[in-house]
């Protein structure tokens, strides 16, 4: 299947998944198998010097992971994918190929806490320097941009910010200024955003949210917009060793089936739960792309095709409040993670930004009272009743 030859809906599908060869089977067949036999010692070693590009050791390719590569790479109209672990083995590998000592990254301030984290305590320690910036504000990435930056690294909407930064601008920044720009996709899933059309070079997911769905698997995927930025990654990927397992592969093929179903299933429900949190009298504010009260409402608008399934907000009560609705709530499970089937809510400055440090995340945006929703596919009235009640609590 080429690219854009069927809508999305189907490839999701479809995409990098026909029926086997071998027995005809519709599930892609998993290839639990760590190596593969040679016929004979030539083409061992056709296939590692490159002239054979059949399949040799898990670790360097795998015939499911390949799959789920093509499917990815297709539903994100890249050039090829590169699946891995997890989202951080494929954030690693983003920083480890494209940074090193005497290089400067520029990034979105409010990314994921460990993105950060890993930047700021890891890569420093291998002489990577990076810049935090609100990338919403295209003035302050120019500002940031150095002799010797490599790459804009953006993630919008931003977790858990929701904040949204202009892809289109920012690769027009990129590339004046000859840096590559890695947009992390999660939020969205290509169902509602396409970073590479917009002039991205790569694009990235935790797998682990939207694309999966069911809060089962952890995995992490690139895709690149050309061979040689694929072949660069993988080759730092098979010598760190951050590879999927076939199984895991194969688990993200049986999910990614239902992407679009279950995007589109959770954002429904989320436009409706936030226009109705937004006049709780119990809600300070709401942040959601699909609001109007959103600052980047228009460009929301504009560069996705939703405004997806994730809710921030802040309780008038604060942190206790928070504290509060957290520990009333009964059918949204009190969790870090996000994007799968079910509703998921969670506290960043005490969980999944609390590495980041206090000092970070105010600057980037996250105040102590900010609850994240992951808005899920059961039904608009039981998610909302649940919700409720919990409010009612404080
Ligand atoms: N990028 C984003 C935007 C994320 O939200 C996460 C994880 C990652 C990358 C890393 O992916 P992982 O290695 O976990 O597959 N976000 C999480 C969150 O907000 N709660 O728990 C994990």
């Amino acid at each position: 299947m080429k690219h854009g030859s069927v809508k999305l809906d189907t490839a999701c599908i479809h995409a990098g998944q026909a029926p086997d060869k071998l027995f005809g089977g519709v599930s892609v067949p998993i290839f639990q198998s760590s190596t593969f036999a040679f016929e004979d010692a030539a083409q061992g070693a056709a296939r590692f010097s490159g002239k054979d590009d059949g399949y040799k050791y898990t670790r360097i390719g795998n015939p499911t992971t390949s799959a789920l590569e093509c499917c990815i790479a297709e539903l994100e109209e890249g050039f090829a994918g590169l699946a891995t672990a997890t989202g951080m083995a494929a954030i690693s590998t983003v920083f480890m190929t494209f940074l090193g000592a005497g290089k400067h990254a520029v990034s979105t301030g409010s990314v994921y806490g460990p993105t950060r984290t890993l930047l700021e305590k890891e890569m420093s320690r291998f002489g990577v320097e990076s810049t935090f910036v609100d990338t919403a504000d295209l003035a302050s990435i120019e500002k940031a941009i150095k002799s010797n930056t490599a790459l804009i690294y953006v993630e919008t909407p931003a977790n858990p910010t929701l904040a949204i930064t202009d892809i289109a601008a920012v690769s027009e920044i990129a590339k004046k200024a000859g840096v590559l720009l890695v947009v992390d996709n999660t939020f969205c899933s290509p169902v509602l955003q396409k970073p590479l059309k917009l002039g991205a070079d790569i694009v990235l997911h935790s797998m682990t949210k939207f694309i999966n769905g069911h809060s089962d698997v952890v995995a992490g995927m690139l895709v690149a917009k050309n061979a040689e930025l694929r072949k660069q990654m993988h080759q730092v990927l098979c010598q760190t060793g951050g590879t999927i397992d076939p199984h895991q592969a194969w688990l993200v093929l049986r999910g990614v089936k239902t992407l679009a179903l279950r995007v589109k299933a959770g954002q429904a429900n989320a436009m409706r739960l936030a226009v109705e949190l937004e006049k709780h009298p119990k809600i300070e504010w709401v942040k959601y792309p699909g609001l109007q009260s959103h600052p980047q409402y228009e460009l929301a608008k504009k560069q996705m095709a939703g405004p997806g399934a994730m809710i921030s907000f802040e309780l008038k009560g604060g942190v206790k409040a928070g504290k509060t609705v957290m520990d009333s709530v009964g059918l949204s499970t009190l969790a870090v993670s996000l994007g799968g089937i079910e509703s998921l809510i969670q506290h960043p400055a005490s969980m999944t930004h609390a590495s980041m440090g206090s000092e970070a995340r105010s600057q980037a945006g996250i105040s102590d009272g900010l609850v994240r929703l992951s808005v899920g596919c059961e039904d608009y009235e039981d998610i909302k009743a649940d919700l409720w009640q919990a409010l009612d609590k404080i």
